[in-house]
């Protein structure tokens, strides 16, 4: 209790000498100050604004070494995606199917990784832009393996696992994958997959790393993927340029706020074969492929240890890794089937609305705060995308919508009119068509409107819904005219 007592009266004290010396040095600073200015405006006006410009220079610069120092961070320690438990993608999983969604692609990957759990072995993918020595790295590992080297980049275009076992025993499969950064469309994201489904990954370059190698760095451990730096080829390397670019490479990591190890970046030789060309007896040329000699020690005993420390803390890691590929692919799916069930709902509006037209004699020009039609299709659309909007907005929208309409009506009645020309032999129906036509043009549009502010924004914002419709409506008229015109011919012919 005296203890406490006695820091309270030091802090007292402490506090009382803070202000005596800031008041006695504000006093001073704006004595100064004053003195300063006095004199500058004394003198010639050129010397007071040189001197501002220079004290404004100064304060710049300081704010900018504080912005740089404290506020500017690293860019990706903080933005790791964040993790799914296996009963969180299960819940979405059900609840994707009950309504609906194709969700194979997602149930493939999570069955694929209990076939893998069954096994046990540790997944290890040599990863890295074509023609870095990935397969000649697996080839000095498991000299048996059949693994296709070659010096032309983007020899190996599948993803192949090849069985080695460490010195404690371990199963391991090491997975080659094509080369990232290659010509061939779509290699580069099947190794970039199959690497998040590894538990660890060998990143296999043979130099300072280009820029996309450091994108896929970047994005490895933004997903927390355990990460081995290899620099291949460490033969085309002096002993002290190893040293130099090793050091490099951790530098360039610790930018990416990666938390690689030093002994988790390490420089070997695969070997690889070379082309030398010899004289025969004969005294012609001839070429033979010669096998260079491998140096894979240390990177043998960087997975060792990374295995011996971590094996557990892996497997849930490759774990939240897979969990979050399947809510990748059910996103996906979930997109493709909002796609389509937006376009049923928007045809079956637009319909519903051409038929109202044919019906009607002279249908007045406010549809869309009129009628059920318009109110229908907002809050289906919008509930497929999961927003809940209140009645209030979806009024608002559609009010809106309204007031935009008005302007767009010339517009719509001159491309649906146009769109009927396309049809020969329609003779003195066309007038009668082109109304209902350039009605079911606008709730095509709306719809479309309404979907694309709901993919990008997740809810129902009248203004900005509103605002899409007003910007997009020459453009959805175009594209919807042929689909809505047939939609009114059909419904003709009934
Ligand atoms: N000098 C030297 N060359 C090597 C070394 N390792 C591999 N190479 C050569 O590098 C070239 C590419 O080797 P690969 O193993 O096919 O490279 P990769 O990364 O599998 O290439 P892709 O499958 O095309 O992405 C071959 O010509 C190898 O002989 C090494 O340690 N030193
Ligand atoms: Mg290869």
């Amino acid at each position: 209790m005296k203890l406490d007592r006695f820091i309270r009266v030091a802090i007292a004290v402490a506090v009382l000498l803070v202000f005596v010396i800031g008041t006695g040095a504000l006093l001073f600073i704006t004595e100064s100050a004053l003195n300063v200015w006095d004199r500058l405006r004394a003198g010639p006006p050129l010397f007071l604004y040189a001197y501002v410009a220079v004290v404004c220079l100064l304060a710049l610069a300081a704010v900018w070494l504080i912005w740089r120092l404290v506020v500017k961070k690293k860019p990706v320690a903080e933005r790791k995606v964040k993790g799914l438990s296996r009963n969180e993608i299960k819940e979405r999983l059900q609840q994707a199917e009950a309504a609906g969604v194709d969700t194979r692609a997602a149930q493939d990957e999570l069955r694929d990784l209990a076939a893998r759990q069954a096994t046990g072995a540790i997944h290890l993918c040599f990863f890295g832009e074509i023609s870095g020595g990935k397969s000649s790295l697996i080839k000095a590992l498991v000299p048996e393996a059949e693994v296709v080297i070659d010096v032309l980049g983007g020899s190996t275009g599948d993803v192949r696992h090849y069985r080695w076992r460490n010195d404690a025993g371990t199963e391991i499969l090491l997975t080659d994958v094509p080369g990232i950064g290659g010509h061939e469309e779509g290699l580069g994201e099947i190794a970039t997959e199959e690497a998040r489904r590894s538990h660890l990954v060998l990143f296999v370059c043979d130099g300072d790393l280009t820029r996309g190698e450091l994108n896929a760095i970047k994005l490895l451990l933004q997903f927390d993927k355990p990460v081995i730096v290899v620099l291949n080829k460490a033969d085309r390397y002096s002993a002290d340029e190893r040293a130099t670019l090793l050091q490099k490479l951790l530098q360039r990591i610790d930018e990416l706020g990666g938390e690689v190890q030093r002994d988790q970046v390490v420089a070997v030789s695969a070997g690889g074969e070379s082309e030398v060309v010899e004289r025969l007896p004969d005294g012609r040329e001839g070429t033979k492929r010669r096998q260079r000699p491998a140096n894979i020690g240390v990177l043998v005993v960087a997975i060792n240890r990374l295995l011996g420390d971590y094996a557990r803390p892996l497997d849930a890691r490759r774990e939240r890794a897979v969990f979050q590929i399947a809510a990748e692919k059910l996103e996906a799916a979930e997109g493709e089937y909002r796609r389509q069930r937006s376009e049923q709902i928007i045809r079956s509006a637009t319909r519903k609305a051409v038929i109202g037209a044919m019906a009607s004699v002279s249908p007045g020009t406010d549809i869309l705060v009129q009628g059920y039609i318009g109110t229908a299709m907002t809050q289906e659309l919008c509930k497929l995308y999961g927003a809940a909007p209140r009645d209030l907005d979806v009024e608002e929208f559609l009010s809106l919508g309204q007031s935009r309409v008005g302007r767009a009506l010339p517009l719509t009645m001159a491309v649906a009119g146009n769109g009927l020309k396309a049809f020969p032999g329609l003779g003195t129906v066309v007038g009668g068509l082109a109304h209902a036509v350039a009605y079911g043009l606008i709730f095509d549009a709306l719809g479309r409107s309404l979907v694309l502010t709901l993919e990008r924004h997740g809810e129902l914002l009248p203004e900005t819904a509103a605002q899409e419709f007003e910007e997009g409506i020459s453009e959805h008229l175009e594209a919807g005219v042929r689909r809505v015109v047939k939609i009114a011919l059909d419904e003709k012919t009934h």
